[in-house]
């Protein structure tokens, strides 16, 4: 049954569907969980302030600490010459307790788990630092699903971000801004769409490139959000956003960003993004970690180093002596289904 057809799905997603607003008003949901639901559906994005107290950041960063230090012969060769290190993926994998800035934050699944109309799983995950200094982009192009669109991104900040060590910016309604013509983008380099490439950079810029102009055209402009440790935003699949210039590149800005989707969902690049017509599996073919009664993506090949090191790390190559454990139980994703979903 893995990697074949579930057609569970609530779809399209709540987020997606004309009456969204509608539903969000009528729905069981907490008053704050509605005022989030509905932000991301008029705006693109919620702010939820204090998710968890600074002195959890605080114990949060001297676990990564910790662990970069007990590791620091591999990891600090990738550090750029401005001494930058690059992003980490899927760095939860090794220290849970990022894991848990997910499992237990209750407001934020409160929200996803309506929208998504299943509950929320953790796909995967970036940690930075420093500021990322992205341009404004979508990241639906690698974060592609079946139905279209079933994800969020989330960012839980564990130092406060500003003007002077990067932030978030975004470009608020510009998740409302019609999509592109895919297939005919694709088909212009291409010619045929069956043999798409899974990342293609000329392609990633150029669908943001046009997102953006079409963004301006409309009068939007970008907000930089200002966050305090703690506090976490979700950000509506088609938002565009991108972080803003350092200024003072001394300065860090730890920050844990997290990939969600549907349990069990099937998360593609941009060969079935550019190709909308096709169908392909919705449901995943790898494994979950059950953890603390949510599932996590399984990813066998541990953590890695993001752009532009592109470099990964067996669990079992690190040192994690001494770093907090928590419970976790590897299924399949069907197995996962019935369990959380029934
Ligand atoms: O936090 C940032 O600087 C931007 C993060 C971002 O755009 C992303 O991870 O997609």
């Amino acid at each position: 049954m893995d990697g074949g057809s579930y057609t569970g799905w609530v779809n399209p997603p709540i987020h997606l569907q004309d009456n969204a607003m509608e539903q969000i008003l009528r729905s069981t949901l907490s008053e704050p969980a509605m005022r989030h639901a509905a932000n991301i559906v008029a705006l693109g994005y919620t702010v939820i302030p204090n998710v968890v107290p600074p002195e959890h950041c605080r114990k949060v960063i001297a676990e990564f600490q910790k662990f970069y230090l007990q590791n620091a012969a591999t990891f600090d060769q990738h550090r750029s010459n401005r001494g930058i290190l690059p992003r980490f993926t899927n760095l939860h994998m090794a220290l849970p307790i990022l894991t848990q800035l997910f499992t237990q934050n209750k407001l934020l699944l409160e929200v996803q788990d309506y929208l998504f109309g299943r509950p929320t799983s953790l796909y995967t995950s970036l940690y930075y630092e420093r500021g990322s200094e992205q341009p404004p982009h979508r990241d639906t192009p690698v974060f592609c699903t079946r139905p279209e669109y079933n994800y969020f991104g989330n960012t839980l900040y564990l130092e406060g971000a500003g003007d002077d060590n990067g932030c978030l910016e975004v470009l608020a309604g510009g998740h409302l801004v019609g999509e592109l013509d895919r297939e005919a983008m694709a088909r212009a380099p291409y010619g045929s769409l069956d043999a798409l490439p899974q990342l293609d950079d000329h392609m990633w810029n150029e669908y943001q490139k046009r997102v953006v102009d079409r963004c301006t055209e409309r009068g939007l402009r970008a907000t930089a959000l200002h966050m305090n440790p703690g506090d976490c935003v979700i950000w509506h699949p088609q938002l565009p956003h991108g972080g803003t210039p350092i200024r003072d590149t001394s300065l860090t800005r730890h920050s844990f960003v997290f990939h969600t989707a549907p349990v069990g969902a099937r998360v593609y690049h941009q060969h079935v993004f550019f190709h909308p017509s096709k169908p392909f599996p919705e449901m995943a073919e790898w494994d979950q970690q059950i953890v603390e009664g949510r599932a996590v993506v399984h990813h066998p090949q541990g953590i890695a180093f993001g752009h532009p090191s592109h470099k990964a790390f067996g669990l079992d190559t690190l040192n994690r002596s001494g770093l907090t454990e928590v419970a976790s139980e590897k299924v399949s994703t069907s197995e996962a289904l019935k369990r959380l979903v029934g």
